[in-house]
Parts: structure tokens; sequence; C-alpha cells
């Protein structure tokens, strides 16, 4: 399990946690870092001072490297780059967005930057801009995605870089490990699993939903907007998608509808107007259990699986 990607983060095992908007807290965060990968805080929306104690607060949970991720939309995004420089903060993650400007800071405060992208043509911008490495996220992930799938994605990404490439989508098992580093890929990034995770913090209702979900379950919502957006099905994406298909949502009206809902999925589990964003192996976890035994269990499975091979 010693590969680039453990070498250049400091940790046991190249397993970084997704940095899921109002999803990934410090608790989270600790807990995926004391498994032995990468837990990281998601910035999202989030003012500074909220991210601040966060990282604190992760500090407090873990002696071990742990990261951010910034959310390129936010209108605080300036603000919480600056801020992982401020609180030393080893690793950081983006998304939803290009972090060309900022890398020359945080590579200069020693920060390892780590992209999010969805293809070769942003891979390579960001390898360019002196990405460390990136996370190649193929549409199966949740939350806004791109358009290729992991499986064809990865190995294109593996071949157009340099730097080190860590698969992201539909990843949850030693399977899907071994798989993607069979495509090249020298770390994986694991959301869904992590939401049905003992210290995930989010309402039982959203890990119900996971834990009930069957292969036909997530549904992608919000393409005419240009960002689409995976989540699972409830009646609220089924209300977006049919919105969406037979033109009974305008696009604005469409953003309206879903501005605050990734909190009221989160916090409230509200089924009529919470976006409960998930990835597309959701079908595939029946269980709720610890970090440690989510990473172990990942980990055994894919080092027997390529042992094998
Ligand atoms: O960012 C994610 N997943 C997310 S962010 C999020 S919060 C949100 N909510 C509503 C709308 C938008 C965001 C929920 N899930 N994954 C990484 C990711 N990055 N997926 C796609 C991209 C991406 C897109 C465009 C990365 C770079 C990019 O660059 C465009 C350009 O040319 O600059």
């Amino acid at each position: 399990m010693k590969t680039r990607i453990t070498e250049l983060l400091g940790c046991q095992y190249p397993i970084i946690q997704g940095g899921m908007a109002w999803v990934a807290e410090h608790t989270l965060a600790a807990a995926v870092s004391n498994a032995g990968g990468i837990g990281l805080i998601a910035g999202g929306n989030a003012p500074i001072d909220y991210l601040r104690d966060q990282i604190r607060k992760c500090k407090e949970k873990t002696d071990k490297p742990f990261g951010v991720n910034i959310m390129l939309m936010s209108p605080n995004a300036d603000d919480l780059a600056q801020l992982v420089i401020d609180e030393g903060v080893k690793v950081v993650t983006t998304g939803a967005g290009s972090p060309g400007k900022y890398i020359p800071a945080w590579k200069q405060a020693g920060v390892k930057v780590i992209p999010v992208i969805p293809s070769v043509a942003l891979a390579k911008r960001m390898e360019k801009a002196g990405a460390d490495a990136v996370v190649a996220e193929g549409t199966e992930s949740g939350g806004h995605i791109g358009e290729i799938t992991t499986m064809c994605l990865v190995p294109q990404v593996v071949d157009a870089l340099e730097i080190p490439v860590i698969a992201a989508g539909g990843i949850a098992d030693g399977r899907g490990m071994a798989a993607a580093f069979m495509f090249g890929a020298e770390g994986v990034q694991i959301g869904t699993r992590f939401l049905a995770s003992e210290e995930c913090r989010i309402h039982p209702t959203f890990k119900e939903l996971i834990i009930k979900a069957k292969d036909t379950d997530s549904v992608v919502t919000g393409r005419y907007t240009g960002h689409p957006c995976r989540n699972i099905k409830t009646k609220f994406s089924k209300k977006l998608a049919n919105g969406e298909r037979d033109g009974s949502l305008t696009p604005d009206e469409f953003e309206k509808l879903t501005l605050g809902s990734l909190r009221k999925a989160v916090q409230d589990g509200n089924l009529e107007e919470g976006s409960f964003l998930c990835g597309a192996i959701a079908g595939m976890i029946n269980d709720v259990k610890p970090c440690s035994e989510i990473v172990r269990e990942i980990v055994e499975q894919a080092e027997k699986l390529m042992h094998n091979s």
C-alpha cells in the first residue's frame, strides 16, 4: 500500500475521504485520518470562522495529517484558501472549478495541492499549474459531477500525467480500490461509503437512505443549469428531475428550489426539500460501521486481490 500518494501525504493508506459539503466535518475527518487514511473537512459555502473552528477541533482529535476541501464556487473561496495556509493545513483538495490562482501561494506554504478534476484537459492544466496530484473523479460520484465514467477517465488521466492520480467515483470496497490500481491510480477517494460510518454526523434519515438504496436509486439532476448533481432518489429529487425533463421548471426556478437544499438533507433529513447527494455505489452499502473498520476492510480486500493477480 505504499505509493507516491502515501509518501506525498504521509499517511499509512492511500485512501482519501471525499470532501462532501455539509457532511465532512472534523469528527469524520479525524476518524478517517486516525484510521490511516486522509480525512478531509469540507469548506463548502461555510464562513471562515466555521472552517477555522473545524480545523482546530480536528487537530485536537488527531495528530495524523488531514486536509481541507475548497469548493471553488463558494463566495468565501478566497478567504478559505488563505485560512488553510494560516492554520498550517497540510493537504488541500479543490472542487467545482479551477484552483490555478491559489496554487502558487499554497505551494509556497508547503501545502500539498490535489485538485479534483472530471476530464483529461483539466488534469493537464492542473499538472502544469503545479498540482502535486489529482483526483480523477468519474460521473459515478455523488454531488457535482462531470460526464466521464471512472473506468474511462482514470486510465486516460494516468496516461496523460506524470504526477500521481487518485481515482474517485463508484469505489466503496477493496474490489474498487484494486480496480483503480489496475488502471494505474495510486490512491482512491471515497465518499459515499463514509456517509454510512458511525463517525459521520449526518441526519439518521440520510444514512437510512444510503443503507436502503439499491443499484438504480441515484439520479442526476440539474444538467440544464450547468451544475449536474448526483443524489439519491427521493420525492424531491424526482420532482426536480421531472421538472427538468418536462420543462415545467425553468433553470432559474430549479436553482431557487435547490438553494440551501444540501443543509436541509444533511442536518434536518428533510425528504420534501433536501438534496441527499450520494454516489451511484450507494446500492452496495448495507451497513453503518466505524471508519477504522471501513478502511481496514477495504485495504485487506484490495491487498488480497492484488496479491492474487
Ligand atoms: O466539486 C465536486 N463535487 C461537489 S461540489 C458540491 S457543492 C455544489 N453545489 C451545487 C452546485 C455546485 C457545487 C457538491 N459536490 N466534485 C469535484 C468536481 N469538480 N466535479 C467537477 C469539478 C470541476 C468542474 C469544473 C472541476 C473543475 C472545473 O473547471 C472548470 C474550468 O474550466 O475552470
